[in-house]
């Protein structure tokens, strides 16, 4: 819920996404990704499309865990086993799996490099800086290119209707600035482990692109 948002969540489910084996699983992936959506929701329907196509991917993964295969994708790494074991995957381009767990966790995945850097500015921030070129300076960095024109405007756009620095660190809801600065310091090791570990799952997931 928006009104229940905390970074405290979000550094939750990052801290419980790896397990002893340093996977990485699903269903706390996904919860990190859903705290995350109910947070932009709480910023104004500007970032709608982008919440509705966030969501549409997590739905994806989450039919997929609670599926008859769900026992292949409780992590991340039986996960492109399994699709790519089974030829589930288009590797090239669109094909008969346009909506496969690695297609779809590739989307996600990309989104989390954006919000490493987005964070990580975020928390080094001072207090001229602005959220809205933050936000765009991590984009133009990591999503950017893989977005066409029309999206890469879009997206621009809606950045210019974020809050501005202080009000972004009240609605984060973690406390005073030096709190949110501090608890953004935990976050950021947890999610950049996330991405890594998934960044080097396999190589072959990165060819997925087109499919
Ligand atoms: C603690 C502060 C955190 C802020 C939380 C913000 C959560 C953001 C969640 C964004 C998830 C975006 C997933 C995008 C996946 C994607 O790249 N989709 C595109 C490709 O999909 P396709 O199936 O067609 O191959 C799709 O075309 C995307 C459409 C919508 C635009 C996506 C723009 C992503 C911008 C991310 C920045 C969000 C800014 C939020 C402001 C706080």
């Amino acid at each position: 819920m928006a009104d229940s948002f905390s970074l405290q969540n979000v550094l939750d489910n990052f801290k419980s996404c790896l397990n002893d084996h340093k996977e990485v699983c699903l269903k706390y992936y996904i919860s990190g990704w859903r705290e995350l959506v109910s947070f932009m929701n709480s910023l104004g329907s500007v970032f709608a499309f982008i919440s509705k196509d966030a969501v549409n991917k997590i739905q994806i993964l989450e039919n997929f865990l609670t599926g008859e295969n769900g026992t292949h994708y409780v992590t991340v790494q039986s996960m492109v086993k399994y699709e790519l074991d089974n030829e589930l995957v288009d590797l090239t381009k669109r094909g008969s799996h346009p909506e496969s767990g690695c297609r779809t966790l590739l989307r996600l995945h990309r989104a989390l490099r954006w919000l490493q850097l987005f964070l990580e500015s975020l928390r080094t921030s001072t207090e001229d800086s602005k959220t809205s070129v933050m936000c765009s300076d991590a984009y133009n960095a990591s999503l950017a290119q893989h977005h066409p024109w029309l999206i890469r405007k879009a997206t621009g756009m809606a950045f210019c209707a974020l809050p501005g620095r202080d009000t972004f660190f009240e609605v984060l809801n973690a406390g005073s600035h030096e709190e949110v600065v501090t608890l953004l310091g935990e976050a950021l090791p947890l999610i950049s482990e996330v991405y890594q570990i998934t960044e080097d799952v396999s190589p072959r997931q990165n060819k997925a692109e087109e499919g």
